[in-house]
């Protein structure tokens, strides 16, 4: 296991990377973003600045940290020594990128353990950085997290009735109308819902109290990392429903009264059985 001082400078190694991919996307981003690939559906998309984001990041970490592993969103791997794995999002929100929507991200985590198998791995360091916005949140596992440098605590949440809830859908339609019937018994027992659209930046978004709590089905490890351990070093519990770890069944993050409100409700409606 890594300690504090290693920790710390794998942190501002993702920060270093967030910001220069960062800035690669906001400062090349053509007037009309291209679509070059799909993935799980035709509205799953993948841009050129997507996988040249990735290429910057896979690159500088194979030229920085060679001994670690790499898992990319758009296909960069590698195996590693060093029994540290880089978990990268190079675009989080491609389809809000694409529209020209300023709310994506970044995402640039380094992990321990075997992240293709969920709760077999733990982020040790990560960063989360929003180009549009110059957003930028980082974490070290038991350093704290911080949003554009100053030290977050996440505030004590409201009850289920009072709660801005953040969520997402995935791309099949099948799966969409179970998520959307799940959203729509939801939606009468809290505040009120948001769908942002990138799943790195909502979970810092609960982090930083402007989300109360967040959940969605079909993340994967690229999109939860580096986002997950900011919320958490705020002190925001993250989890999968019923004491499950966070992973594409279901992720839910809030501070602790809200969130085991919320695991009850999103258990209740099955929230977590509806992959396809
Ligand atoms: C996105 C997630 C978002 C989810 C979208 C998409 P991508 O990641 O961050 O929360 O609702 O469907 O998966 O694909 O833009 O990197």
């Amino acid at each position: 296991m890594t300690d504090l001082d290693e920790r710390a400078a794998l942190r501002d190694l993702a920060e270093q990377l967030a910001r220069q991919a960062g800035e690669l996307v906001q400062r090349d981003r053509p007037a009309r973003v291209a679509v070059t690939d799909t993935k799980s559906s035709a509205t799953d998309v993948v841009t050129a600045m997507d996988r040249a984001s990735e290429q910057l990041l896979s690159s500088q970490l194979l030229r920085l940290r060679p001994e670690d592993g790499l898992l990319g969103e758009e296909g960069t791997g590698r195996p590693g020594s060093s029994g540290l794995t880089w978990v990268v999002d190079p675009i989080d929100g491609t389809v809000n990128y694409a529209y020209g929507l300023p709310i994506y991200s970044v995402s640039v985590a380094v992990v321990t353990g075997d992240v293709a198998a969920a709760g077999a791995w733990r982020p040790v360091a990560g960063c989360v950085h929003n180009p549009a916005s110059g957003e930028t949140w980082t974490a070290a596992a038991g350093l704290g997290a911080t949003l554009d440098g100053v030290p977050l605590t996440a505030p004590a949440p409201p009850a289920p009735d009072q709660a801005l809830v953040g969520t997402g859908f995935g791309y099949q339609p099948a799966q969409r109308r179970r998520q959307a019937a799940v959203m729509a018994a939801l939606l009468p027992q809290v505040r009120d819902v948001r769908r942002l659209g990138s799943a790195a930046v909502d979970l810092c978004l609960v982090a930083c109290g402007r989300l109360d709590a967040y959940y969605e089905q079909g993340l994967n490890a690229w999109d939860l990392a580096a986002g997950m351990l900011v919320a958490r070093e705020a002190g925001v519990t993250v989890s999968g429903l019923a004491g499950r770890p966070p992973g594409g069944p279901l992720v839910l993050a809030a501070g602790a009264p809200l969130h085991a409100a919320l695991d009850a409700l999103l258990t209740g409606l099955g929230a977590d059985r509806l992959m396809d």
